[in-house]
């Protein structure tokens, strides 16, 4: 039940955002049996956009409501699994966009007024649209791919600012790309931790691709009752256009100093990699012709991350294979394995994308780049002997179970370890350093004016970040812990060699 979640910063892991029960006020939303069609649930605005009172539509039938025309049109379409949205629906002569999904065993029915654009306006986003898919088949890289994308959804919706948003592995974001007018201030290249879209929002942007807030201070309106009357619950209605968002979110909206938002979801390989956020100082409506247009260019963005990363990969893959091979072949022709690893042709460094590696074996530790004192170096060692059992350690955040580690968190907050041998207390150490943010807030610090609850607000959010990611590392990509897997075994494969043709030289 929403209305006993008293909602505040300490909770909004837990509050049920799928059970509001209140929808904006700029349509109207119906909930109906499957089956029968009958109308057990109704926003309580239905007579600003149709002849029907809310009254006048609970427990009837919808075939009882409309003419047969259009009775025959909307049943034609109910009866499709997944009816694509919007649909145009005409009830007792009024026309309106109609929004239609299934939760549950129910049919969320809801309502738009119908809008038309111009020719010329279809045809203008249509070419934008276009020169963009143009712009994105040559650039190559994420950072410019992302900038051309915030233009153009920029030139189409014509919002104040528009930020493209990407998550870490922890869901802390980044805004990596920004276009803006000199309404709102820069928030490129800032951070916000992950509080700032706790679970329940997260999941709301998996299952809803597209949100808009038209004004945050727009009232909202009930939907009666509460309590379906058949499941005798209240009906999640996370995939509605209309849905009122989150008093807490519309807050932090507000002290932003912005009263409308446009979200779209970026979806790469069905996982949720980021957003695109528009902001605008004013109220603004967004109609379904610039929300399909904004859709395709998401998409757009999304299939571009996608062969990027994948590239990205592949490139990244070759080039530590090349070194990998490299090593072991310098390491053959050497006497034994630590002068292989100290000629200075193949660095073992460009193994991984860390700044800092050790080589434990025999007694002796050989350092490369920026490691940690010999004495800290062997007090890592012995813990790891003692407590980890796996053949591959990794982490981004070593002091948090190891907490000696951050007395060199600048160096070493990110560990990558191979075992060789846990009895002889022989390792290969990778490190990555912490993560350092050095950019300033950008833009005039008086805009917009912090609200009444400070937490609430983007720069006490990014103030958040920067405790968040305290002894932080970037983390150890598959890449990474693929090749030095390969590496170890490669040298250990040597090593055996080695040994059994002493062997057969004594024999
Ligand atoms: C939702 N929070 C969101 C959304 C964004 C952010 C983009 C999705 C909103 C939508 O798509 O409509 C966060 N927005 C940001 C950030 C920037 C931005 C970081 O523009 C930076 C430029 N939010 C909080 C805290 C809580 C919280 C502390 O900051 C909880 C205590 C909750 N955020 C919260 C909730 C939602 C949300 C509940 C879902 C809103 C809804 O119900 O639709």
């Amino acid at each position: 039940n929403y209305k006993n979640h008293f909602v505040d910063l300490s909770n909004c892991d837990t509050e049920p955002i799928y059970i509001i029960g209140r929808i904006q006020p700029h349509g109207f939303l119906l909930v109906l049996d499957a089956v029968t069609h009958v109308i057990e649930q109704t926003s309580t605005n239905t007579a600003d956009f149709l002849n029907f009172s809310p009254e006048s539509l609970l427990n009837q039938p919808l075939a009882d409501l409309l003419s047969n025309e259009e009775y025959q049109h909307l049943h034609d379409i109910l009866l499709q699994e997944q009816p694509v949205n919007p649909q145009l629906l005409s009830w007792q002569g009024n026309l309106f966009f109609g929004f239609i999904h299934t939760s549950g065993n129910k049919i969320i029915l809801e309502g738009e007024p119908y809008t038309t654009s111009s020719d010329l306006d279809r045809i203008k986003d249509n070419n934008r649209l276009v020169r963009l898919n143009e712009q994105l088949n040559v650039l190559d890289n994420l950072a410019s791919v992302a900038q051309a994308v915030a233009k153009t959804l920029l030139e189409v919706l014509a919002y104040d600012r528009v930020e493209v948003i990407q998550y870490d592995s922890e869901w802390n974001s980044e805004v990596i790309a920004e276009a803006r007018n000199n309404q709102l201030p820069a928030y490129l290249g800032h951070h916000f931790p992950a509080s700032d879209i706790p679970a329940p929002a997260r999941e709301l942007l998996r299952q809803k691709h597209i949100r808009q807030i038209p004004d945050v201070h727009a009232p909202s309106v009930e939907i009666i009752p509460y309590y379906n009357p058949t499941t005798g619950a209240p009906t999640n209605i996370i995939k509605s256009e209309l849905r009122n968002p989150s008093e807490i979110h519309l807050e932090y909206v507000h002290n932003m100093g912005v009263a409308a938002t446009i979200s779209f979801s970026v979806l790469v390989k069905g996982n949720l990699w980021g957003l695109i956020s528009c902001h605008n100082v004013t109220p603004v409506f967004m109609d379904v012709w610039k929300r399909q247009t904004g859709e395709l260019i998401t998409k757009a963005f999304a299939n571009n991350v996608s062969s990027i990363q994948e590239k990205r990969d592949k490139k990244q893959w070759a080039r530590f294979r090349e070194t990998e091979e490299q090593l072991i072949r310098q390491i053959n022709s050497s006497k034994n394995i630590r002068a292989g690893l100290l000629k200075t042709e193949y660095n073992l460094l460009a193994l991984t994308e860390g700044t800092g590696a050790i080589v434990a074996l025999g007694n002796q530790v050989t350092n490369f780049g920026l490691v940690p004192t010999e004495e800290q170096v062997r007090a890592l060692i012995d813990w790891l002997a003692e407590n980890n059992t796996e053949r591959l350690f990794c982490s981004r955040q070593l002091e948090k179970i190891f907490p000696e580690a951050a007395a060199y968190r600048e160096v070493a907050s990110g560990l990558l370890a191979l075992e060789i041998s846990r009895y002889n207390k022989e390792y290969l150490l990778f490190f990555k350093p912490e993560i350092k943010e050095t950019r300033v807030w950008a833009g005039n610090p008086e805009l917009p004016k912090l609200g009444a609850d400070l937490r609430l607000h983007p720069r006490k959010s990014f103030e958040k970040w920067e405790e968040v990611i305290k002894g932080k590392s970037e983390g150890w990509s598959l890449n990474e812990q693929e090749i030095t897997q390969t590496f170890l075994k490669d040298v250990v494969a040597l090593q055996l060699r080695n040994q059994a043709t002493q062997l057969e030289n004594l024999n």
